[in-house]
């Protein structure tokens, strides 16, 4: 199936407009999380259960080409949906702007996650929060740098 299957779109339909008016103004709209001016990219990835492709607007944390996707889903009891599809297929395609490109992930760990969990609460302060409210250990995963 991959990335030209069918589309499933967000549950949460804030999240499901915010990627469609992002997607179809080509990154020029809908390309900030609500007022806050802080800017999103969107990861495309494919439901591990369902073959669905999954569209999944993140802030973006991004340093020298590499980004992170934290997955954070608000501070939630449990993972976003998203992250197992990442671990099932760690294939996605990333837009931030006009063209999205296609990348891998990798989960950070130890020391890299830790200065890239700094650079994500620097780019968007309530992921200290987030952590705060849960238990689990919020995961950071990081594109492999952009060929
Ligand atoms: N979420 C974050 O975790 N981090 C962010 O930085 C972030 C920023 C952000 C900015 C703007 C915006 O509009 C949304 C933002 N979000 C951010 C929310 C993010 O886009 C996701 O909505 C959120 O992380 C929840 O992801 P989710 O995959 O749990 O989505 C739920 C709501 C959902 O749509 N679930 C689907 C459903 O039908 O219930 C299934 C989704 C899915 O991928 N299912 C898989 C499949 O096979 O199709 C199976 C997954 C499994 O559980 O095994």
């Amino acid at each position: 199936m991959g990335f030209d299957g069918e589309y499933g779109p967000s549950t949460w339909e804030w999240v499901a407009d915010q990627a469609a008016a992002y997607e179809a103004s080509n990154g020029q709209q809908a390309n900030t999380l609500r007022d806050t001016g802080l800017p999103i990219i969107v990861m495309t990835t494919v439901g591990h259960k369902t073959g669905l492709v999954r569209k999944v607007p993140l802030m973006k944390v991004e340093h020298e080409g590499i980004y992170a996707i934290v997955a954070s889903k608000g501070g939630a009891v449990n993972h976003p949906g998203w992250y197992h599809n990442l671990l099932a297929d760690p294939t996605v395609l990333i837009q931030d702007g006009p063209e999205p490109f296609e990348t891998t992930v990798r989960l950070a760990t130890g020391g890299e996650r830790a200065e890239w969990w700094d650079r994500s609460v620097a780019a968007f302060s309530p992921y200290a929060e987030y952590q705060e409210k849960t238990d689990r250990e919020i995961p950071l995963f990081l594109t492999e740098t952009t060929a």
